[in-house]
């Protein structure tokens, strides 16, 4: 969870920055800050802050909602097909 984001230039480079904290994460809990990088070259949007991060997942084809169940049940997958 998020509980704010405050902008603010932390390393007063004249780019607005973002602090935050984030909290009933665990491990993770604590404060961050996103620092806006420019570069005349072209460059990956986000650089990891962690060696090791979970697994990087695409986004979902443009039509996610064809393939999205849309019946609404009570029953749980572990049950169905017994009543
Ligand atoms: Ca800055």
């Amino acid at each position: 969870m998020y509980d704010v984001f405050v902008p603010v230039d932390m390393d007063q480079d004249g780019d607005i920055d973002w602090v935050a904290t984030r909290g009933n994460s665990g491990i993770y809990d604590g404060v961050f800050w996103l620092e806006q990088v420019r570069t005349a070259e072209p460059k990956p949007a986000f650089t990891a802050g962690r060696s090791e991060d979970s697994r990087a997942l695409p986004l979902p084809p443009e039509n996610w909602i064809d393939t999205y169940e849309t019946e609404m049940t009570f029953t749980p997958p572990n049950k169905a097909g017994h009543e």
